[in-house]
């Protein structure tokens, strides 16, 4: 009887006030560590795998270095593209030595410190790894994201993946190795030869059925930019790295629509 008068009484009832208190506070301080995490992610390279806070879809450039017109120099290129609203450069050179992509990327990154922008290399963990890059884009055929994860250890390596139906999508998605999704073709496109494109209520599909950050892709430019409804992010080559104004497309690409 004294004793559950002990655990119910006033002195009890002022111990367990204490003890919520503090476990409301614990909560708090917990939620207010994870949204000052989210808050730097924004702030550094990672904000591409972050929301944009306006709703905007991401903006990642693919990178290859034969797409951009005579005269131009690519890293300069990037740099003013980067300026205009990028989030994120992939390097996607399939045809260069290991050698000159980590050239390019050491470049890259000297160009886009401070800017937020975070770089990506196509296919290769291992020269991403080596570059010091912040992401590697994989494709279905290449190292597994599971063993890339593995390759990286602690450095903080972000894994993409690029899918292209819902199965892919799905299972990218349960893959615990896998941060981002590449999603496409979207459209017909004559960078990669593809004749036609999933579409983007496919695209849509993919993504929520993921729940993880997507960049669409495939023969995206600012005339079908608007088709793109409800994207995280998307990725263009050749609309940007041809044109006679790439800065142009690429604040025509990010500009607000209805
Ligand atoms: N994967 C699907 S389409 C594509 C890749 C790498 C090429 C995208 O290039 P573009 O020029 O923006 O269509
Ligand atoms: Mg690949």
């Amino acid at each position: 009887m004294a004793e559950a008068a002990e655990r119910t009484g006033p002195r009890a009832r002022r111990g367990n006030a204490r003890s919520f208190r503090r476990a409301l506070l614990h909560a708090k301080e917990r939620a207010a560590i994870l949204h000052l995490r989210a808050l730097l992610r924004c702030a550094n390279d990672m904000r591409w795998l972050e929301p944009d806070p306006e709703g905007r879809p991401r903006l990642c450039l693919l990178l290859t270095r034969a797409l951009v017109r005579a005269g131009t120099d690519p890293g300069s290129l990037v740099e003013r593209c980067a300026a205009a609203g990028l989030d994120a450069v992939q390097v996607r050179e399939k045809d260069a030595s290991a050698s000159e992509v980590l050239a390019l990327v050491h470049e890259l990154r000297e160009r886009l410190r401070g800017s937020g922008v975070a770089i990506a290399v196509n296919d290769r963990a291992d020269l991403a790894l080596a570059a010091g890059a912040d992401a590697v884009h994989l494709g279905q055929d290449d190292l597994p994201p599971a063993q890339a994860r593995a390759l990286a250890r602690a450095h903080e390596l972000a894994i993409g993946l690029s899918t292209h139906d819902l199965e892919q999508a799905q299972a990218a998605g349960a893959d615990p190795a896998v941060d981002y999704l590449g999603i496409g073709p979207l459209f017909p496109t004559a960078t990669k030869g593809y004749a036609r494109g999933i579409g983007a209520e496919l695209a849509l599909a993919m993504q929520r059925a993921a729940g993880k950050p997507a960049y669409w892709i495939g023969g995206i430019d600012p005339a079908r930019v608007h088709e793109l409804r409800g994207a995280f992010g998307f990725a263009v080559s050749s609309a940007i790295l041809g044109a006679e104004d790439p800065v142009a497309v690429v604040r025509a690409l990010r500009a607000p629509r209805a």
